[in-house]
């Protein structure tokens, strides 16, 4: 496990299932330092607490819809730059943000707020996964909803069928792990993917990494991670 001096500023996209968890999760076995901003994790905790937010984000999820920009950066930005949040904005942060930002405003306001904490993104990283695969995970994929753990049947089933390795409580699916939304979100991701992809191109900061399974993209994104931040790490999994 490495201690590492230099800030490492994160976006993950990729479509649902691509895998942006997954790899986050390897990447903290790495380097555990990291903070994990997961803009989906953060929207199901506000649903699980019945909070106005979550309320109004329920409806969307559901659907596979987008929620709106103003909610959405509100949120991120909030959680990014909340004092009590562990590394948010210090001279070593390390933070991997997973599925945000998802439409050019959430980026443009992302720089922004990134800007006026004299901070900013070193490297976005594209999870390049073809469609045809990813379904199949969407359907075998089931949750610890308190937690956020994330299992799959067939990559990383739980111990226990159907019960959280940790807590033993019942796992279930996300509401928007059916196919109708699923197709939704899969075409949304589409909409918005090509003009993010062209914005942070510009900026010289996109990463495409393919592979078709998640043990496939790892190493190449440890290697990605070593030559872009002058790092060592081995992949041993
Ligand atoms: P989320 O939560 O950000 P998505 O759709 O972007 O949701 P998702 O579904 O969470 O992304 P992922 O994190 O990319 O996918 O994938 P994952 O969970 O790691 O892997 C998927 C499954 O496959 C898991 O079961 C995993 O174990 C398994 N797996 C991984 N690798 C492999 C492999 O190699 N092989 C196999 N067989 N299995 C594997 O957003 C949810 C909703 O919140 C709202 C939207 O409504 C969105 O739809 N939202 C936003 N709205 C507006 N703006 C934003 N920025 C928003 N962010 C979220
Ligand atoms: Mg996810």
């Amino acid at each position: 496990v490495a201690s590492i001096a230099t800030p490492i500023r994160l976006v993950l996209l990729g479509p649902p299932g691509s895998g942006k968890g997954t790899q986050t999760k390897k990447l903290m076995n790495l380097i555990p330092q990291f903070d994990h901003i997961s803009s989906g994790e953060l929207l199901r905790q506000q649903i699980n607490a019945n909070t106005k937010l979550g309320q109004i984000a329920s409806k969307y999820i559901h659907e596979g819809k987008l929620i709106p920009d103003d909610l959405i950066t509100k949120l991120l930005t909030n959680r990014l730059f909340n004092p009590l949040s562990p590394n948010s904005n210090n001279s070593n942060s390390k933070w991997i943000l997973d599925g945000f930002p998802r439409t050019i405003i959430q980026a443009e306001h992302l720089d922004r707020t990134l800007l006026q904490n004299q901070t900013m993104l070193d490297l976005v990283v594209e999870l390049n996964v073809p469609d045809s695969i990813i379904l199949g995970r969407i359907e075998e994929r089931y949750i610890h909803p308190s937690s956020g753990r994330v299992y799959n049947l067939k990559y990383n089933p739980p111990k226990v069928p159907g019960r959280d390795d940790v807590t033993g409580e019942r796992l279930v699916k996300r509401v928007d792990d059916t196919l109708a939304a699923f197709k939704e979100r899969i075409k949304t991701y589409h909409e918005t993917a090509d003009p993010l992809k062209e914005y942070y191109d510009k900026q010289g900061v996109l990463s495409t990494l393919s592979g078709e399974t998640s043990d496939i993209i790892f190493p190449k994104l440890v290697s990605l991670l070593n030559s872009k931040f002058g790092l060592k790490l081995e992949t041993s999994s």
